[in-house]
């Protein structure tokens, strides 16, 4: 059956269905992109790439004339493009099934492209164009769905009751899903506008340099073999361990960190007061407690703080206090012994930077703690803003209840980087890396098979509180062969070899891998 050319009047609602579709496919997908990734967002892609395309004389005529409202009103504009086209989409949807999301399709491959000249391989930043395309879809599908029930043009006799079902039916659910996609759109530019600002503030802000110029890191300490852990871990590539949703988006300006609890006097601090301390530098390996023997749950870094200590010497904690239970903004609580934190041979630090730069949002900006020697569970509150000086007895942090040990002492532990897979026969580089924070590694040893242990060499280190790269020159004889590490500590403490799972306290058992030699 020929199916009536649409009305007028039909064509209007199809396109209107079509801006509300669209109008949730953007808003869902800034919404998913501030969860995700902000590079996610295909709204700001296609803006940045404007940017990038749009003659230099033609951006500063926008900054000129708009000053700071430029990219605001550059993604208005984008906007309202990509919801014109989301009304053809939706005229074409009326004219046959599946000429909607055909349309909607395209446009979003457009975002696509855009997304990935910012993300390139990052997979998960396609992620947020892709959700809101196929919502957008499945919208666009049942508002068309009921204005074709309604049809106007054909209600006959006369012009339609008010009161036809049909009609108000596609009304009600026009309007309702036109104000929960405005919502969604306004409520996801918001939510990326705000991480994008504090992003822009970390971006802008210096930090001072450490008080005492730290010992430089020994050229030795990085032996530079291809595949072995680098040994300072870039930022970028550093484990990310938490329980945020979404990274909270915190402006230094309105940051302070508070002591209390069993203090003397409660004490607050401002991230500008923060950087007025004399700040330490001090290369730490940070391990989580869920890591699995050979994994890499485990990154070094050079970070810059303020010893804990000194703040909680202003606060004066009182006799019988045991712990210190650090609070992240988002709620997430660790509880740390009060001995690590005052200990003046332990730099504890309440940390502003890191390899350089200011803290990365996702690993604690503005501020985190960084304790040597502890799992991070136990220690490595990021994002924090509250020091309660209190006891193990009355308090205890997120993970303890769960089923992780209360405290939380890294155990020395020894991991093979290199080789992988396969090699050819002859001299082969073994090498990995071996952590026991705060005592430091005294040897590391390799076996082949069932051979006996021999010594590998060890590479320089800032100090025990980091892992320590090794090396070990295998004469490599074809067939398959398996390769174990095991430590030893600065204490003469060896490696446990008995298997044991990360929960509760960490994991245990000497790492081994497999190799076949041609
Ligand atoms: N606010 C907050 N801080 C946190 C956590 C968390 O869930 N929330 N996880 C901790 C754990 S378990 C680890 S191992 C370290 C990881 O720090 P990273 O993500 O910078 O590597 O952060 C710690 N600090
Ligand atoms: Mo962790």
């Amino acid at each position: 059956m020929l199916r009536p050319m649409p009305t007028r009047t039909q064509n209007t609602w199809a396109a209107v269905c079509g801006v509300v579709a669209g109008l949730l496919g953007i808003g869902l997908s800034d919404l998913a992109a501030r969860l995700v990734t902000p590079a996610g967002s295909p709204l700001a892609a296609v803006g940045s790439v404007i940017i990038n395309l749009l003659p230099a004389g033609m951006v500063n005529f926008g900054k000129d004339f708009l000053g700071h409202a430029d990219k605001p009103v550059l993604l208005v504009v984008v906007a309202l493009g990509v919801l014109a086209l989301c009304a053809l989409g939706g005229i074409a949807e009326l004219r046959s099934r599946g000429g909607g999301p055909a349309l909607f399709g395209v446009v979003a491959a457009v975002g696509l492209i855009c997304v990935s000249v910012g993300s390139g391989t990052d997979v998960k930043a396609y992620v947020p164009t892709v959700v809101g395309v196929l919502l957008a879809c499945v919208l666009l599908n049942s508002l068309v769905t009921r204005l074709r029930r309604w049809q106007p043009a054909r209600v006959l006799p006369g012009p339609d009751a008010p009161s036809d079902p049909s009609r108000r039916g596609f009304l009600v659910a026009t309007a309702v899903w036109g104000t929960v996609a405005a919502a969604a759109t306004v409520s996801g530019r918001l939510l990326i506008g705000a991480a994008n600002r504090i992003s822009d503030a970390r971006r802008n802000l210096t930090l001072p340099a450490p008080a005492t110029p730290p010992p430089p890191v020994p050229a030795g300490a990085d032996l530079r073999i291809a595949d072995l852990s680098p040994y300072l871990t870039p930022n970028d590539d550093f484990y990310r361990i938490d329980t945020a949703l979404q990274v909270p988006v915190i402006d230094p300006a309105a940051w302070s960190i508070r002591v209390t609890g069993m203090v003397e006097e409660e004490v607050s601090m401002t991230f500008e007061e923060l950087l007025a301390q004399p700040l330490v530098e001090h290369v730490t390996t940070l391990t989580c407690v869920s890591n699995e023997v050979g994994g890499n749950l485990v990154g070094n870094a050079a970070w810059l703080g303020y010893p804990i200590r000194e703040l909680l010497a202003r606060a004066k904690p009182q006799p019988g206090a045991d712990m210190v239970l650090s609070r992240s903004e988002d709620g997430f609580t660790a509880g740390t012994p009060l001995e690590a934190l005052l200990d003046p041979a332990r730099q504890s630090l309440l940390a502003v930077g890191m390899n350089g730069e200011p803290l990365p949002l996702e690993h604690g900006f503005p501020a985190r703690m960084v304790v040597p020697g502890l799992y991070g569970y136990v220690s490595a509150t990021k994002w924090v803003v509250n020091l309660k000086v209190t006891t193990f007895a009355e308090d205890s942090g997120y993970w303890t209840p769960l089923g992780w040990s209360a405290k939380g002492p890294i155990k020395l532990a020894s991991r093979i980087d290199v080789p992988g897979g396969r090699v050819d026969a002859g001299t082969v580089a073994v090498a990995g890396v071996a952590w026991a924070q705060h005592t430091g590694i005294g040897a590391v040893e390799v076996q082949v098979d069932d051979g006996p242990w021999v010594r590998a060499e060890l590479a320089d280190t800032a100090g025990p509180d980091t892992w320590r790269q090794w090396r070990y020159a295998w004469d490599a004889t074809p067939g398959d062969h398996r390769l174990s590490v095991r430590a030893t500590d600065a204490k003469g403490q060896l490696q446990v070899a008995a298997e044991a799972p990360p929960a509760p306290d960490g994991a245990t058992g000497y790492h081994s891998v497999s190799v076949t030699v041609r």
